[in-house]
């Protein structure tokens, strides 16, 4: 990469081994369900996250639109987090293109949503309520600051869930982060979940695509609500070739990334114009604060740092976020540690 880009994991290239994948792959018709290389690609995700089928998407907006239409009929209700990214950034397409009514939740810093909250938000059959058939969870939680959401609670949710008659959804745009920081199995970690949505074009440097997982029979509802949406591809081997070794390849090395988020965070918990909680930096993402003493803004910053071709993000005045990648190495976090203190100073 030529230049050093904390803004996304989204921002990724594909590896030379990924081109070269791409260029050789084998091809079909995938709306007729004959491209070999998706069809592999949708096996080893689905076996990889413990679930019977997958479905090949877009990204990881459609994933998750394509579950929630899945699950839900017009007028039924999802309950989520109102730091979601569905809820947030996602153009409002579960309500624009569904009619599914969002109950939101405050998300806690954890990431989580308070399972009493939860309980208190299953509606009753009164005719005046939408009925509750979804409850999304983010996991790793992007807004939060890459936390991640564990097991026993994900365990919790789903039970919760499922003694109500209600399905769990994950948008695990970062499951693979999330079961590297807990050492599990991706499987074990949403096994009580009943679809996920993970992304191969975030950290795992796919050029394109994400995947949703569930039990055959959600599939085929959701391989329906994709084509309504427009999203059946043709030859999309091309793409899903990068997707498998993303998938096979690129989860395997994730605690790269969360060592060196880790190191910036800590380089940065020393700068005393910053503020940053290092019990939060968990996995990729790194939120951090600019005091008063820093004497400038987040866009200001992120502007300065340019300068030294250094990209960040800032999320809100006094909030930047910076997340870690394939291709960023030790050194780069170095150099941007750097450029901080020089411009802080
Ligand atoms: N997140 C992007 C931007 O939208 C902010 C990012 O840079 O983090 N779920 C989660 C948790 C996500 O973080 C994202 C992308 C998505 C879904 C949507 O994925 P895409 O961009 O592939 O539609």
């Amino acid at each position: 990469m030529d230049r050093i880009d904390l803004r996304s994991d989204t921002v990724t290239w594909p590896t030379p081994e990924m081109r070269e994948a791409m260029a050789t792959a084998d091809v079909g018709d995938d709306v007729f369900g004959e491209d070999p290389t998706v069809n592999r690609l949708e096996a080893e995700a689905a076996r990889r996250l413990g679930k019977e089928a997958g479905m090949f998407v877009a990204s990881g907006t459609m994933g998750n639109l394509t579950s929630i239409l899945a699950h839900c009929e017009r007028g039924d209700e999802v309950i989520l987090g109102d730091k979601a990214h569905t809820y947030l950034f996602e153009a409002g397409g579960i309500a624009a293109l569904g009619g599914v009514h969002p109950f939101t939740l405050p998300t806690q810093p954890d990431g989580t949503l308070a399972l009493d909250a939860i309980r208190r938000a299953f509606r009753s059959s009164d005719a005046h309520f939408p009925r509750t058939r979804l409850i999304a969870l983010e996991n790793t939680h992007n807004m939060a600051g890459g936390v991640v959401l564990p097991k026993a609670y994900i365990d919790e949710v789903g039970a919760l869930a499922h003694e109500r008659g209600v399905a769990l959804h994950i948008d695990g745009a970062r499951i693979f982060n999330a079961a590297t920081a807990l050492n599990c199995d991706p499987a074990e970690l949403v096994a009580a979940a009943d679809s996920v949505t993970f992304c191969l074009s975030k950290g795992l440097c796919a050029p394109v695509g994400s995947v949703v997982v569930g039990s055959r029979a959600f599939i085929e509802r959701a391989r329906r609500v994709r084509k309504l949406a427009g999203g059946g591809m043709r030859q999309a081997g091309i793409l899903a070739a990068a997707g498998l070794i993303a998938l096979e390849q690129m989860t395997q090395r994730l605690d790269e990334d969360h060592a060196n988020a880790r190191l910036l965070a800590e380089g940065l918990a020393e700068m005393p114009q910053i503020e940053v909680d290092l019990t939060r930096v968990q996995t990729n993402m790194v939120f951090f604060g600019l005091r008063e003493e820093a004497g400038m803004t987040a866009d200001e910053l992120a502007e300065r740092l340019q300068a030294h071709n250094i990209f960040i993000m800032s999320r809100d005045e006094r909030t930047i976020r910076a997340v870690t990648h394939y291709w960023i190495r030790p050194e780069h976090i170095i150099q941007t540690l750097a450029a901080l203190e020089k411009e802080l100073a």
